[in-house]
């Protein structure tokens, strides 16, 4: 088993992992390391799609070549490609589908919710060509829902959300390709139905195919999911908030909310205070919700929550003791959690008719019911107070502070402190002088596989001391977050120009600077780079593949991240993954997604899109790759302005 400090670079997660292992308590880091990494499946070369196999291609031509069917090792490897962007790209339409039928619900006046962000609201309406004279705000929410639904519907066309946010020219690419989608579900199926045995088996048009599940996620997931969540929820402004396992609070009831989708955990908020004495009458001095993966993220960037774990170490919040009730929704739930709360006085709570848990409580969770739920599950929680054992109660001190809530709109507000007329002009001021080299989104997960925290810092670190303009979102924010680099302590790292940008506007905003990074929210909000991108270019008149921008996501684990990344890689941004995508047993499909413009290859992403991915495990060499590549765009942009 690896050493505590090979596992984490965050002393928190130590201590607490070490106290697991004492207590013989089996959690992600340490099952990684009783894994055998299968040398097949880990350069997705294994197939499975159907009964004539599994067949497995053998490495170095020693073995055979093809599966059973035939298919070769290139289209084994892009068909495996398939699946994983078509499994995260799913996972998005679904929350994107849940928070439309939300919306729809609520102007139908059957849940209880309330419109927080009307301006916002108005504003879709409107770029959705939506007439809203004669509409009442709730028929207007109404409209926009249905045109939300039509996403998950039509049958021909262009998906509304695609026409809404998609920059012209990235539209225009994907168009000559015809992988432009029509509605979530369609593409999806078809991506299903053409990855079987016996149907598509061309490694470009597979790959290509998964660019369309890339969009898929882009839109149906992120554009759509934050749209809608904004309108619901509020816009996030400014705020600032807690992090680390420390967040915990011995005198109170602790719920941690896990997963991600905000409905269940707004009201959960809501409802823990409304039970607040029922904590009193039990003996505690409150309750206190925290944040695991990007459920927190949502509640930190609208609420101000505190946020305790990232993915990886999210059973580690089970060990300290004082954990009463972890609630989950969808997704990035490890079923590990249930064993590990066996251990400990924890009740594990799932909330969705197809998400459970063995052994887990169920209290089913409907928008029209959310008030009746939430009130039983921190009424759960409230009852297990009693049945803490002391003896197994131990959790770290100091918590970090970090600034979150920059949504696109917070950050064009700030800008405006500068410049009311022409909000962005200061940060193309900077980019064209140099003192801003690039922007970069520092994106994605925490693996239980690699050491947490270490890529997602080190890769921030090299960026910030080059100039670059980080922004984050997911699981990659928490790590940023706990090592100082949403609070001012942070600035240390920044480079000169970029130091003096931050200073200026944050100064303008009434703050002695921006953050060394600024936190944009979760993974569905990666809609918020993506719009602050498509911003800049439309300013300056350029596409989006010709600005100095990057994504990087060091420590990713799950195949969201490679969905989210093929949709900045669709617009020409370039992606930088730090874990193997699993693709190395394909010469073709590896030369089609990493090469370069220059290479002999005929057809490539680079070429294509004007983007490409770059699987680098080093952090300080992905982070040098990055400039590179910031740099080549910059002297292409610059020439042209
Ligand atoms: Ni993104 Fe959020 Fe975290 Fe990774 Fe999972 S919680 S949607 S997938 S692990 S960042
Ligand atoms: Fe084997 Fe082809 Fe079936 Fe895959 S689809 S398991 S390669 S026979």
């Amino acid at each position: 088993m690896r050493d505590l400090e090979s596992v984490s670079i965050d002393p928190q997660v130590q201590f607490l992992l070490d106290k697991a292992r004492n207590e013989n308590v089996l959690t992600a880091f340490d099952r990684a390391d009783m894994m055998n990494i299968c040398g097949f499946g880990s350069t997705g070369v294994c197939c499975r799609h159907c009964l004539e196999g599994p067949c497995r291609i053998a490495p170095n031509g020693k073995g055979p070549q093809t599966g059973v069917c035939g298919a070769d090792v290139h289209q084994i490897v892009a068909r495996s490609f398939l699946n994983h962007l078509t499994q995260g790209s799913s996972g998005h339409a679904e929350h994107g589908r849940e928070v439309a039928l939300t919306l729809l619900e609520v102007a139908e006046g059957k849940a209880p919710y309330q419109i927080k962000d009307v301006d916002k609201l108005y504003r879709v309406a409107h770029d959705l060509e939506i007439v809203t004279e004669d509409l009442s705000m709730n028929e207007v929410a109404k409209e926009v829902a249905l045109k939300a639904l039509e996403d998950f519907q039509k049958q021909t066309g262009i998906m509304n959300w695609v026409k809404l946010r998609a920059h012209e020219d990235s539209l225009n690419t994907w168009n000559k390709l015809g992988i432009t989608p029509v509605n979530a579900h369609l593409e999806i199926t078809k991506a299903v139905a053409r990855n079987a045995m016996g149907c598509d088996a061309d490694p470009t048009n597979l790959i290509l195919g998964g660019v369309t599940m890339g969009l898929i996620d882009g839109y149906a997931g992120l554009h759509l999911s934050t749209d809608l969540q904004d309108i619901l929820f509020g816009t996030p402004k400014a705020v600032k908030a807690k992090y680390s396992m420390a967040v915990l609070d011995e005198k109170k009831i602790n719920i941690a909310v896990h997963g991600h989708i905000p409905m269940l955990s707004e009201k959960s908020v809501e409802w823990s205070r409304r039970l607040e004495d029922e904590a009193i009458k039990q003996g505690a001095t409150g309750i206190n919700i925290v944040g695991v993966c990007c459920t927190g993220n949502e509640l930190l960037m609208r609420q101000g929550v505190s946020v305790a774990s990232s993915f990886s170490s999210q059973e580690l919040v089970i060990v300290s003791g004082v954990l009463e009730a972890m609630v989950v929704d969808i997704q990035c739930i490890m079923p590990g959690i249930q064993q590990v709360a066996e251990c400990y006085h924890t009740e594990i709570i799932t909330t969705l008719p197809y998400v459970k848990i063995a052994g887990a409580t169920h209290v089913n969770f409907e928008p029209s019911e959310a008030d009746e739920a939430a009130q039983e599950i921190v009424m759960k929680a409230i009852n297990r107070f009693s049945k803490r054992d002391p003896e197994k109660i131990s959790i770290p001190d100091q918590t970090v502070d970090a600034y979150a809530g920059f949504s696109t709109e917070q950050i064009v507000e700030a800008l405006s402190g500068l410049n009311g007329e022409d909000p962005l002009k200061p940060v193309i001021d900077a980019l064209v002088s140099g003192k801003i080299r690039g922007i970069a989104a520092l994106v994605g997960c925490t693996n239980p596989r690699e050491k947490q925290d270490y890529g997602n810092t080190v890769v921030t670190k090299e960026l910030l001391k080059n100039n670059v303009l980080v922004v984050s979102t997911g699981c990659a924010a928490h790590s940023l977050a706990k090592h100082n680099l949403m609070n001012f302590d942070g600035l240390e790292y920044c480079g000169e120009g970029l130091k003096e940008v931050l200073e200026a506007v944050g100064n303008a905003a009434g703050l002695p600077s921006l953050p060394p990074t600024m936190h944009m929210g979760s993974c569905v909000d990666n809609s918020r780079p993506a719009d602050l991108l498509t911003a800049i270019a439309n300013r300056l008149g350029v596409s989006m593949n010709e600005l100095p921008a990057v994504g990087s996501c060091p420590e990713t684990h799950s195949p969201k991240a490679l969905s989210i990344g093929t949709f900045f890689i669709a617009h020409g941004i370039d992606v930088h993954i730090g874990v193997s995508p699993q693709l190395s047993g394909s010469e073709f499909v590896t030369n089609v997604l990493y090469g370069d413009r220059t290479d002999e290859h005929e057809v490539n992403a680079d070429k294509l899109f004007g983007g490409k991915l770059i699987y680098e495990q080093d952090p300080y060499t992905a982070a040098k790759l990055l400039l590179e590549r910031i740099d080549m765009k910059r002297e292409t942009l610059l020439n042209k302005l």
